[in-house]
């Protein structure tokens, strides 16, 4: 066989000056790397999140259509994101300033609105008091004096979990309630093929939890939108779905590490109508016969369809030692789980609620996230209430997956 025959190629010995330097080259790759991670997980800093509404005046961006193009919206996000760095990094507050992001841009009559989240470090020791007025009062004056398009700085809100802006009417409810404009702002309705499927709960502009179970069919994001608001049709908002992550560890049939996690985009502004929840702490644990509400689109009873508008049912929390007696489902509650409702039934989550939240509110009327709907034997049947995931227990495995 003939093999060309190519210039001679010469090995080169390594000269000891070339070690030396490859040495102090990784010596301060590795100095660098532990000064970022001392610089960043080491210092006790805390990331704060701030919600501004801006206001463009003199702005004609409605086509035909009347919608924003997708060019102009992305000259105008640009615009919008530009000028709010170019304030902060030229503030007194630059060293704290991270970034912005605008989530959604609104035609108005003769202008556009903005929505924009901005992010600060501050160090946790620092007084959070009179931190919004200082950050409005830059961007109003900064916007007023720089720009040649007319802009107004409407709002600067810190984005806060687990507040709504309704107060909590309590009935008794069989079947559940048609649940209030924006009493319930974190569900989410999972869609598959733009069929509603299960609820979700949000805990950020950007993640839903969810139940594991949800993707038994299907967990390819492409099938997946998310959709917000009292009701599912019209949706108040929708998204797409970017990424499904399934406990690891759950195994169909089996119901334990019955939990998901659903990041989407873009990310979701802070409404009156569309907020996040709170996540509890690890420790926290709920008494016995506490308070606690469920929401969903789910069926009225067993066998039924799902519905339109969202409902809501308040229960009580079950003890374990309750719920694990033999006439109610003995061995079957596994870690991880605890029960919800009645013993005589009738108030329960049913198909479609799956995944869905469980909350209940602390002293301060803060909500946080308790429960995930999971399964039950039926729906409101005597001594067969819901059975819920318990949040607390996989709260460092939702850290994990999302870094909230
Ligand atoms: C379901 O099929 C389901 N009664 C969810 C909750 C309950 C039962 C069934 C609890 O999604």
């Amino acid at each position: 066989m003939h093999r060309a025959v190519g210039p001679d190629i010469q090995r080169r010995d390594l000269k000891p000056w070339t070690v030396v330097l490859l040495l102090l080259l990784s010596l301060t790759v590795v100095v660098m790397t532990i000064g970022f991670l001392v610089h960043f997980l080491g210092s006790d800093h805390k990331m704060e999140y701030y919600h501004g509404t801006f206001r463009f005046s003199d702005l004609q961006v409605k086509s035909n259509s009347g919608q924003i193009s997708t060019y102009q919206f992305k000259e105008l996000q640009e615009m919008n994101e530009n000028l709010v760095d170019e304030i902060f990094i030229d503030s007194a507050l630059r060293k704290h300033y991270i970034k912005n992001t605008v989530v959604t841009l609104t035609s108005e009559e003769d202008g556009v609105k903005t929505d924009v989240i901005m992010v600060f470090k501050f160090p946790s020791t620092d007084q959070r008091a009179g931190r919004e007025k200082r950050i409005h009062s830059i961007l109003h004056q900064r916007v007023r004096n720089t720009r040649a398009l007319p802009t107004n700085i409407l709002s600067v809100q810190p984005e806060g979990c687990g507040k709504r802006v309704v107060p909590l009417i309590v009935n008794r409810i069989m079947s559940g309630d048609i649940a209030a404009k924006s009493a319930w702002p974190w569900q989410a309705s999972l869609q598959r093929d733009g069929i509603h499927q299960c609820g979700a709960t949000l805990i950020s502009s950007m993640w839903l939890v969810t139940a594991a179970h949800c993707f038994k069919s299907s967990a390819n994001p492409q099938q997946w939108t998310v959709s917000f608001g009292t009701k599912i049709n019209p949706p108040l908002m929708k998204r797409n779905v970017r990424r499904i992550i399934v406990h690891e560890r759950y195994r169909s049939p089996a119901r334990e590490y019955d939990i998901a996690v659903v990041q989407f985009s873009p990310r979701v502004p802070f409404t009156d109508d569309v907020r996040w929840i709170c996540l509890p702490k690890t420790s926290t644990s709920f008494r016995p016969n506490s308070t606690v509400y469920i929401t969903g689109f789910g069926a009225l009873f067993y066998g039924g369809e799902s519905q339109n508008d969202l409902r809501e049912a308040r229960l009580k929390i079950i003890s374990n030692d309750v719920c694990k007696q033999p006439h109610v489902y003995g061995s079957d509650i596994k870690f991880g789980m605890f029960c919800a409702g009645y013993l005589e039934g009738i108030y329960d989550a049913c198909r479609g609620d799956s995944g869905g939240p469980l909350v209940a509110k602390d002293l301060k009327d803060t909500w946080y996230l308790y429960g995930i709907v999971s399964w039950g034997d039926n729906c409101g049947q005597k001594n067969k209430p819901g059975v819920y995931t318990d949040v607390t227990y996989y709260r460092n495995w939702i850290a994990s997956k999302t870094g909230l």
